[in-house]
């Protein structure tokens, strides 16, 4: 049986964009790339909008030259590990084709077309072990530029409709991607390295064309068969591919930088940025402060979804200081709050106006609520409404200062204390007596909770 627990219990995760890509970060020739910060797609976007990109034997001198000697695996999880992260997934083949492992499959990889001659992905894989961080693959399924019958952008797409057209391969050289390199890769990955989980991608615009019901299941089917207990995701293209739709992978994947506002009845992530750039990207300097990540965090713990912070390390495998910083802000506020987020649920609580509510079930039928309180105002009562269990007693996490609580009909209000513990998000620990309701088991949706998907 598959396993979902571990994944929504865990909350967050560090993604990572590393390849070829990763040595322009997103300038050619001095110029800088595109339409936007998408810097892992530099041979398709340069001289935008002239097709095709850069030409491949062009983009191929990146080959020559990716010799990172600042790839130290322990070293970068380590510092996911010291941020609070409980898993890592990486591009282990982005669109390019490229692939970050020793593959038989195509020799367009890391051990056979660059001097770098190491096994980036089994590097990790030691070191994930080492730590206790479960590991995952990104793995571009849909899309490949190196092999001749891998798909191409979509475009002219709905977005963008007067881009010229690219010539996308026939079906049946797609097939010859398809079984030849796709899911021989997949079925590679799995018996090199055993992943927990798979993050594949795609979208809906010219994707059904290529992702059929019978390469889904075929995909699907290889995962199943390889491995009892890797995890698959939405962005496979079950969404708009497949008659079954959903209900055959394990969690959802929202889109890029999506925070959905309401609950989600399934175990979910949404995949973000730093800033704008996923693989990184010379330009960028819009970095978002840790305050800004950690609401995502727990926005997102407060609808029964994860996290996933990604990281695009330089060529030379160092992080940009201002990525090390924001990992040791959010690392140090979960070393006091992780309690408020790991293996907690949500609630049916509506949101109040201060903050985000989640909950964690006791051993003796009681609730721990814990309150993330977004802006503390000193000597202000925080309300929560429609709450029919009794409060016992209220503290701040971080201090242990006690919270004073009173109850009127049914709402619980808490009087904020003159010191505000962290001026991001601090949390108050509620306990009361009885069992407050997930939003699961409120509203009864029999795919809520981590659960056995589908078994092909
Ligand atoms: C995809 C990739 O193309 C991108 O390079 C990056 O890896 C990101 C995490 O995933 O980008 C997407 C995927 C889906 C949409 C847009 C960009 N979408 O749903 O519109």
């Amino acid at each position: 049986m598959r396993d979902v627990k571990w994944f929504t219990d865990a909350r967050f995760g560090i993604f990572m964009h590393w390849g070829l890509y990763s040595i322009p970060a997103g300038v050619w020739k001095g110029k800088k790339m595109g339409r936007n910060w998408y810097s892992e797609w530099i041979r398709m976007q340069h001289n935008w909008p002239e097709p095709g990109g850069i030409p491949r034997e062009e983009y191929d001198t990146l080959l020559d030259q990716f010799n990172p000697d600042k790839f130290n695996p322990n070293h970068w999880i380590k510092q996911f590990k010291e941020a609070g992260a409980k898993y890592f997934l990486i591009t282990a083949k982005h669109h390019d084709g490229f692939a970050l492992w020793p593959s038989k499959v195509s020799e367009y990889n890391v051990y056979d077309a660059t001097p770098m001659k190491r096994d980036v992905l089994g590097e990790l894989k030691e070191a994930c072990d080492k730590h206790e961080i479960k590991m995952g693959f990104y793995y571009s399924h849909w899309l490949d530029w190196e092999h001749p019958g891998g798909g191409l952008p979509p475009w002219p797409s709905a977005e963008n409709p007067n881009d010229p057209p690219m010539m996308q391969p026939s079906q049946k050289l797609y097939d010859e991607y398809w079984y030849g390199k796709c899911i021989p890769q997949v079925r590679e990955l799995i018996e090199n390295y055993d992943p927990k989980f798979f993050w594949f991608d795609s979208w809906n615009d010219k994707s059904e064309m290529f992702l059929t019901e019978k390469r889904l299941d075929d995909l699907i089917g290889a995962v199943r068969d390889a491995s009892g207990h890797c995890l698959v995701n939405s962005r496979i293209g079950t969404t708009w591919s497949h008659p079954k739709g959903d209900s055959i992978v394990d969690y959802l994947s929202m889109g890029d930088n999506e925070f959905p506002d309401t609950q989600i009845p399934r175990p979910w992530e949404t995949s973000g940025t730093f800033n704008n750039a996923w693989a990184c990207h010379k330009l960028d300097y819009s970095w978002k402060s840790s305050e800004t990540l950690l609401k995502s965090l727990v926005d997102n713990a407060s609808r029964g979804g994860n996290f996933q912070l990604n990281i695009g390390p330089n060529a030379d495998g160092s992080f940009s200081p201002a990525m090390i910083r924001r990992l040791k802000e959010i690392g140090g506020w979960l070393i006091v709050n992780g309690e408020a987020v790991y293996g907690t649920s949500s609630t049916s609580l509506k949101d109040p106006a201060w903050g985000r509510i989640v909950k964690r079930d006791l051993p003796d039928g009681n609730t721990r609520l814990y309150c993330h309180v977004y802006d503390w105002v000193p000597n202000k009562n925080i309300d929560i409404d429609d709450l029919s269990c009794e409060p016992v007693k209220a503290s701040v996490l971080e201090t242990g200062e006690p919270i004073e609580v009173s109850v009127d009909k049914k709402i619980v209000s808490m009087m904020l204390t003159e010191h505000c513990p962290d001026d991001r998000i601090s949390v108050i620990v509620l306990d009361v007596i009885g069992k407050v309701p997930s939003y699961c088991e409120a509203f009864g949706d029999k795919m809520c909770e981590p659960h056995s998907t589908f078994n092909f």
